[in-house]
């Protein structure tokens, strides 16, 4: 049975202005999961309209009290846990072990946000005139849009929302058009909780018109985006007219560095989650290995046995590894770097083709895949494909693997594996990407520290933690002089 969605605009579930509607389907089966409103430009008016009348009123509820509504949205997600878990894994493939993970990193990050609440701490300090104090607020900054992948449906949209709602901003919410099922299950579970009409609304459809719309309207103050990097330069350009903030979260090239004195069996162990989970589809996804040449053949034929014994298949059967990738796009774009790769010269250890799933000949399947004598400035080694591909790049030393690491367009996350301290320190400090993992692999943050990488990943900010705060709420400056005289500053000393 299909679930069927509408908007949510000031408070109310309604359609789309001019009646469209869209489906999202399941990447394993072809079915049907859901069926959405597709809104056009008048639904995002009618939206920020609705969140800009709001916020008046929404800035000015207590943060504490802000936060309580989140703290129950946690208490309802963590209770509806399995549902969402079930419902993701349907519409968009993950493995249910791995949906289980995006909510409960939602239910985390939700309640961290509402404990925000009664902390969003400014500064205080001391002024250099007697009696005078010196302190900064954090304000809102006024209406959001958050714009959200497909790849982590709860987490992701949790990372943008409870930052900005507990800061007292009030949101548009446009999900991606694969998974706009969880969204709305999200809206619903937020607004149970107690958040006031028009606080918090969403609007489904095309990314090239609702999206658009809603970066483009001029009562937005904020466009929050994860998503392809393309697509991000296209919205901080449109930004940039308005002066507007942006908070960009694009591609990825992360890299697993593994040297000569690492523990292999963990290092396998590592790589092949990290490589291979969300077949591929994260944007901390491991896409590349940077082996020391002395392990290099005994880490090949490790990995080459533990990936070719990988089930794929659909990510409701627990068995299961390796789900569909997203959509019959995301397929053929995989396989068409899969062509990129042999054509370069490097050499197929294993996979290389869709996949043939017994029962499913609708699903989105690719065979887990391992490129072997990749070299660092191959298409394949630079560019992100997220989908299940992983290049093995062979290097002499630290210092080269280091190299190969930084040396592309990206830098979200890096991981090294090594028992000595002084390399494991070395690393730390010189790969330049925003995360970075000793002996464990390229994926997995947790929501208390800073998301987020360095050069074409994004525009310096960071999601998550307290970090995420700067981006949803501006700093402003009190002082109170209470001399009762002229004081002035930098001059009277
Ligand atoms: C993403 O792929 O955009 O660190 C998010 C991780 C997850 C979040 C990934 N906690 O892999």
């Amino acid at each position: 049975m299909a679930e069927s969605y509408r908007n949510h605009i000031g408070g109310r579930w309604v359609d789309a202005r001019a009646g469209g509607r869209q489906q999202s389907l399941d990447p394993a089966t072809g079915e049907v999961v859901a069926e959405v409103a597709r809104s056009e430009p008048a639904d995002v008016a009618d939206a920020v309209a609705a969140a800009k009348a709001a916020f008046e009123h929404w800035r000015r509820h207590p943060a504490p009290k802000r936060g309580e509504i989140l703290y129950r949205a946690a208490e309802a997600m963590a209770r509806r846990k399995e549902d969402l878990a079930r419902l993701m894994t349907r519409e968009m493939g993950k493995v249910i072990a791995e949906a289980r993970g995006d909510v409960q990193e939602g239910i985390d990050l939700t309640y961290f946000m509402a404990g925000e609440g009664r902390r969003l701490a400014g500064q205080t300090v001391p002024a250099e005139s007697p009696d005078k104090f010196a302190m900064s607020v954090r304000e809102p900054v006024g209406v959001v849009a958050a714009i959200t992948p497909w790849n982590f449906p709860m987490a992701i949209p949790t990372w943008k929302l409870m930052p900005a709602l507990v800061g007292g901003n009030t949101v548009v919410f446009k999900p991606a058009s694969d998974t706009p099922a969880l969204a709305c299950e999200l809206v619903r579970i937020l607004e149970e909780a107690g958040l006031p009409p028009g606080v918090l609304n969403l609007v489904t459809g095309p990314g090239a018109t609702v999206g658009d719309a809603l970066v483009q309207h001029p009562d937005v103050t904020l466009v929050s985006f994860t998503g392809s990097t393309e697509a991000g330069r296209a919205v901080a350009v449109k930004c940039a007219d308005g002066l507007k903030r942006v908070s960009l979260e694009l591609g990825g090239k992360n890299a697993i560095t593994v040297m000569d004195d690492a523990d292999l069996d963990l290092a396998v162990e590592g790589i092949l989650w990290s490589a291979y989970g969300t077949s591929g589809q994260r944007c901390t996804a491991c896409s590349r290995v940077i082996v020391q040449r002395g392990v290099e053949q005994a880490l090949s034929a490790r990995l080459s046995a533990r990936i070719n014994a990988l089930r794929v298949g659909n990510g409701l059967d627990p068995a299961t590894d390796v789900g569909p990738v997203i959509n019959r796009r995301a397929l053929e774009k995989i396989d068409e770097y899969v062509q990129i790769g042999r054509a370069e010269g490097a050499e197929l250890l294993t996979g290389g083709a869709p996949a043939a799933v017994e029962g499913l000949a609708a699903g989105n399947f690719y065979a887990p895949t391992l490129f072997g004598g990749v070299r660092a400035t191959m298409r394949i080694a630079q560019e992100e494909i997220f989908g299940p591909v992983l290049s093995m790049i062979a290097v002499d030393d630290l210092d080269e693997a280091v190299r190969v690491n930084n040396g592309t367009a990206y830098g979200l996350s890096s991981a090294i594996y090594t028992r000595d301290v002084n390399r494991a320190f070395r690393a730390m400090r010189e790969l330049s990407t925003g995360i970075v993992y000793i002996n464990a692999g390229t994926i997995g943050a947790e929501i208390q520290l800073p998301f987020g990488g360095t050069r074409g990943t994004g525009n310096g900010h960071r999601e998550a933690g307290t970090a995420a705060l700067d981006v949803y709420t501006e700093w402003k400056a009190c002082y109170v002089d209470f001399s009762g005289r002229l004081q002035r500053a930098q001059i009277d000393r």
